[in-house]
């Protein structure tokens, strides 16, 4: 006897056509159901299959859009470039002409800082006016010293040179407001086409030998005179005296960003390319915001194209940050920990540390950011580190730290909960914290977490298309 498997049609059924397309048959048999049921399943594993294939397509025409920010010399550009060597890494390292001149400019702009230094100093011992008490008990500079700077002169006119190729119009204001007396850092405006202007360097830019990029028989390279000053301004560096003069000063070059001099040797020999590492370190300041394009790898079945923002940290620089907020999929926010011990450049009163803190509750509590992905980069730990080892004290600059152990596990342990806090309390839609601890100067590292990155932001993509 055949067994009765479902229900007589009820009185809702029959009113309702779409429900009497899919209700079972009447006086269906349990061997009818179960192949009625496996139907079904075939059916749905066909419409999974299509879903995913739909999503894949959605995905592939909205690019994925990720902003950088945070305050000046945070690492925003840095980390451009690690996106740039991952995935473009070609059409990057043909602008090896370009960092090149970076490197060569930071290079002399650190000799041009050195240079001030010795003005100071010389100033302090002929009893100036302009004395800073710093220097006024300072060992005069020998006339060895002096014939090392008078030489090294010629310095100052290859980081003009460098500068009204980069620069043409903040050349000419500055011709206007008459010779550079002291050291200012360069910065670019990121509508500019710089990097054009050092590709007319290029030999022949559909040569692929990396070793043609730059016309080495170019007369004016500035790599002639770094290469002629070079022992001068070896010499120079490593002299105790100028070293004492610079820790007086309170000058720690090395921590000034685009800092060569312990490579002097390296970077001002003759066809002299920048590596992968040098590019990373070399340091330009950025104006306006700057959109780059990628498309990222097929793997996992995945193909986008992403949409990189870069923007000027600085702080007059943040209202042009606003008009990119929307439609934003993740921002990227770094801070960099190392500067807890410093103040910014715009303003000496406040510490850097505190306004990263300040900028991060103002990017989090944006309403048009509320329900942007946050990745939180607690950058430069490899400075952070050193200045802990060093004996910096924490406590002494972020006074609610007590008197917890001043190493890196308990530090940085404090700040990732700090931020994470703040996260919770400002943020105007719970928000998960992506948080990693960085240094995106190096690519190892930070290869890895960008690729985790571009995972987690696809399957996080992949959910918001599945519920929209
Ligand atoms: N040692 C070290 N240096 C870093 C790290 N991240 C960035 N830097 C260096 O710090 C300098 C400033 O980095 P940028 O990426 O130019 O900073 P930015 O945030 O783009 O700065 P703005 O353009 O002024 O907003 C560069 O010389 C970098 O090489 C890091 O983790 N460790
Ligand atoms: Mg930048």
């Amino acid at each position: 006897m055949a067994i009765k498997a479902s229900k007589d049609l009820s009185a809702d059924t029959i009113n309702d056509p779409l429900a009497q397309a899919i209700a079972p048959p009447p006086h269906e048999t349990l061997e009818e159901r179960e192949k009625r049921l496996e139907g079904e399943k075939e059916a749905k594993r066909v419409s999974d299959v299509i879903d995913e294939e739909i999503d894949k397509e959605k995905r592939r025409e909205k690019p994925m859009k990720i902003l950088l920010l945070g305050q000046s010399e945070s690492g925003k550009s840095t980390t451009l470039k690690n996106f740039q060597l991952m995935y473009e890494p070609k059409a990057f390292r043909q602008e090896l002409a370009c960092w090149r001149a970076i490197i060569q400019l930071n290079v002399v702009q650190s000799f041009h800082l050195i240079m001030d230094a010795m003005d100071q100093a010389q100033r302090g011992a002929a009893g100036g006016e302009e004395i800073d008490h710093t220097t006024k008990n300072f060992p005069p500079l020998t006339t060895e010293h002096l014939r090392l700077k008078q030489r090294l002169l010629p310095l100052l006119q290859i980081e003009d040179a460098l500068i009204q190729r980069l620069s043409p119009v903040s050349s000419k204001q500055r011709a206007l407001e008459g010779p550079r007396l002291s050291f200012k850092e360069v910065a670019v405006n990121s509508s500019s086409a710089w990097k054009e202007c050092f590709q007319k360097l290029l030999k022949n830019d559909r040569d692929t030998d990396k070793d043609s990029v730059v016309d080495w028989d170019d007369p004016t390279d500035p790599g002639r005179v770094l290469h002629a000053c070079s022992e001068d301004m070896i010499c120079l560096w490593s002299d105790p005296v100028i070293q004492q003069l610079l820790v007086k000063l309170k000058l720690r070059m090395q921590e000034h960003t685009g800092f060569f001099l312990d490579a002097l040797e390296r970077v001002t020999a003759p066809r002299y390319l920048p590596s992968d590492d040098d590019i990373l370190r070399a340091r330009l300041k950025t104006l306006g915001v700057t959109e780059h394009h990628f498309r990222m790898r097929h793997d996992a079945g995945f193909g986008k194209d992403w949409r990189i923002y870069d923007v000027g940290g600085q702080r007059s620089q943040v209202p042009a940050w606003i008009p990119y907020f929307d439609h934003m999929d993740a921002i990227i926010f770094l801070t960099p920990i190392s500067a807890f011990d410093q103040v910014l450049e715009e303003d000496s009163k406040v510490n850097r540390l505190q306004d990263s803190v300040h900028l991060w509750k103002e990017i989090i509590s944006n309403e048009l950011l509320r329900n942007t992905n946050i990745i939180l980069f607690l950058n430069k730990i490899d400075i952070f580190q050193a200045k802990l080892e060093a004996g910096i004290r924490f406590a002494d600059y972020v006074t609610s730290y007590g008197d917890r152990p001043n190493d890196f596990e308990n530090t940085s342990a404090y700040l990732k909960k700090k931020f994470a806090s703040i996260l919770k309390s400002h943020s105007k839609t719970p928000r998960i914290l992506y948080c990693h601890l960085t240094t995106v100067t190096d690519t190892k590292s930070t290869g890895y977490i960008l690729t985790n990155l571009h995972e987690m932001l696809m399957r996080q993509n992949l959910v918001n298309c599945n519920l929209t």
